[in-house]
């Protein structure tokens, strides 16, 4: 793997934000996943190696130590600071050149749920693949759901959560958006969520990543 892209992988793991940040001590003065994911950019690097085998492969590592309490969840956060400054880069580089959308989509992170990595990565490929996309942020419920599909009359809605104990709020925005707007898919992801959790809640699809839920926004809707 290329060397700044292992740095960059190593910043997140580490939680390292930029030159300036003083976390961790031992990397004061180095540079972070800021300034390392502008360098790579700059050297040609491929923003989706940057991304799968720099952000992602980092995050993955920080989710390991943190279940083996090995790190805490200050740590985490700055692991998420970190990947955000480095997404804030690469995001450009997924966006389409279309100017004529394929369709809406309303995304979010469900209720209770405060994970948004995951889902600005899924949004950053709809964008790319010529999607509109509506963000609703995090801890998104059902009223906020069903106010969004009123005002913007999107093809599909997307629903992401990382907790077990949040999953379970996806059930009722499913349920409530297939009864007042059948003809708007539901589409669901996120580490816990499962095919069998998909057809237990009524979802018209799930996808483990990103270029799934692409696929199918493309299949099923273009
Ligand atoms: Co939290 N956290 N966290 N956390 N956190 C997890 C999810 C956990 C697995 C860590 C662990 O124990 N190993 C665990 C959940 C256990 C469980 O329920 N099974 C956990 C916990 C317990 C918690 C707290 C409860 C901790 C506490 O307070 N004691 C707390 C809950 C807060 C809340 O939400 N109410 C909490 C808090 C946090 C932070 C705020 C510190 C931070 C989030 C910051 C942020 O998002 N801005 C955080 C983080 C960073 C993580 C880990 C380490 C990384 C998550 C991440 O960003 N992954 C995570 C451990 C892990 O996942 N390894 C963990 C990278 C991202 C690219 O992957 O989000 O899976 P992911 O998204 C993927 C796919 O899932 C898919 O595509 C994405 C891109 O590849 N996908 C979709 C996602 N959504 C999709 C939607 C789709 C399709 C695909 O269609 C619509």
């Amino acid at each position: 793997m290329n060397a700044i892209v292992r740095e960059i992988a190593v910043c997140v793991e580490r939680g390292k934000v930029d030159a300036k940040s003083p976390h961790p001590p031992d990397l004061k003065g180095r540079e972070g996943a800021d300034e390392l994911t502008v360098k790579a950019l700059h050297f040609g690097q491929s923003p989706q190696i940057i991304l799968t085998e720099g952000l992602i492969a980092g995050m993955g590592v920080v989710g390991e130590k943190f279940r083996r309490n090995e790190i805490y969840l200050p740590d985490v956060l700055m692991s998420a600071r970190a990947m955000t400054a480095a997404m804030n880069h690469i995001r450009p580089y997924f966006l389409s050149g279309d100017v004529q959308h394929k369709g809406k989509i309303v995304l979010g992170t469900v209720q209770g749920d405060l994970h948004d990595i995951g889902k600005k990565i899924v949004g950053m490929f709809f964008e790319g693949g010529g999607w509109n996309v509506i963000d609703l942020g995090v801890d998104a419920g059902m009223e906020k759901y069903l106010a969004a599909i009123d005002e913007h009359n999107p093809e599909a809605v997307g629903l992401s959560a990382l907790l077990t104990t949040t999953m379970v709020n996806m059930e009722k925005i499913t349920r409530a958006v297939k009864k007042k707007y059948p003809n708007v898919k539901v589409l669901i992801g996120g580490a816990p969520i499962t095919e069998e959790y998909k057809n237990k809640i009524g979802a018209d699809a799930y996808s483990p990543d990103p270029q799934g839920a692409l696929e199918f926004l493309n299949s099923t809707l273009v």
